[in-house]
């Protein structure tokens, strides 16, 4: 008799997150990963519709993201960029030739009423991907970042000022109104489920807007399947990203503790394990008296075969 294959649902942002995406897309059946995306950062920018999340996790799960930059296509061309600079248009927010393709056709495929989450299907089908790719919902959420006397829009604040405004707080416009995505909820009603793993992306810009979607976080932590969450943090330290800067300026401890107290405050019983890296052995006890399973691995993910190594921990550990 054939053995149901279960699904690995993982909850990411951008970079950080994709890269364990991708060591989970390796380690399970084909087609048995689901990522649920961050789309707080999605934004409108010369007409377009930009997913930087669902677009960052497109190119690393089919082989083609551009590492230097940690964002776009590898080997792109900069032509568009170059003569709209001539015409003195925004250029702050660099799309390259291959990568403007992407938000074109996006933009005109949802312009004709197809949704979020059937674009990002047909996208991922053209790329080869097999992992199924969910936007978290389909309305438009977006992220304004608070700082001292001033509200930025998320890009503003993370590109065009290089994260240098010390932040006080973040909202999430549009998220009251916002629905599940209906596939994910399904998914965790039902007992197709072996692990749902958060990602080691950032607690307040990349997770915290998919917790916070109405029904969100009660369904994760009411589903069957043990919830993973891997420390963004390590050594004091954010492996790519602002979430340690943000950490000192929300007055939070930059530890992988600091990180396990906001999510067991804002989530109560959320969390079945949290891994934290061996350079951060120290704080298990601290972390383990927030009622919290914690497991020690090597979290850095430089190679392929770190991401596969990480991710067959996980999926051990939930076994
Ligand atoms: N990040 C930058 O730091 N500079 C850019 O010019 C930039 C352009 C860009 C274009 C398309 C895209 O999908 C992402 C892009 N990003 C850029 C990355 C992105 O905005 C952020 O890394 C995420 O929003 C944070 O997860």
């Amino acid at each position: 008799m054939a053995v149901m294959q279960k699904s690995v649902l993982a909850l990411s942002g951008g970079v950080g997150g994709a890269k364990l995406a991708l060591g989970l897309a390796d380690s399970v059946a084909a087609g048995q990963l689901h990522v649920l995306a961050n789309t707080g950062d999605d934004f409108k920018h010369l007409g377009l519709h930009i997913s930087p999340d669902i677009d960052t996790l497109l190119y690393t799960l089919s082989g083609k993201s551009n590492e230097s930059l940690g964002w776009g296509l590898a080997d792109e061309t900069w032509t568009v960029m170059a003569a709209l600079e001539q015409l003195q248009g925004e250029t702050w927010f660099r799309l390259g030739d291959n990568d403007l393709a992407t938000h074109l056709w996006r933009t005109a495929q949802l312009a004709d009423g197809v949704s979020l989450l059937d674009v990002t299907g047909k996208l991922a089908a053209q790329l080869g991907i097999v992992s199924h790719i969910h936007p978290m919902c389909e309305e438009l959420v977006s992220t304004t970042v608070h700082s001292e006397g001033r509200d930025l829009a998320f890009q503003h604040y993370f590109v065009r000022e290089q994260c240098k405004p010390a932040v006080t707080g973040f909202s999430f416009d549009g998220i009251d109104q916002a629905s599940p995505n209906p596939e994910v909820m399904m998914l965790l009603a039902s007992e197709a489920l072996s692990a749902i793993v958060v990602c080691p992306s950032n607690p307040f810009v990349s997770i915290d807007p998919i917790l916070q979607i109405p029904r969100m976080w009660t369904a994760l932590r009411d589903c069957a399947a043990p919830l993973v969450l891997v420390s963004p943090i390590v050594s004091g330290m954010a492996i790519k990203g602002p979430a340690a800067k943000m950490m000192v300026e929300l007055g939070m401890p930059v530890t992988a503790l600091g990180v396990a107290q906001h999510y067991c405050d804002l989530y109560p019983d959320l969390l079945d394990y949290f891994v934290i890296d061996e350079t951060d052995a120290k704080l298990v006890d601290e972390i383990a008296k927030l009622g919290v399973n914690v497991a020690i691995a090597p979290t850095v993910m430089t190679s392929r075969d770190d991401k596969k190594r990480l991710a067959r921990f996980i999926l051990d550990l939930v076994e």
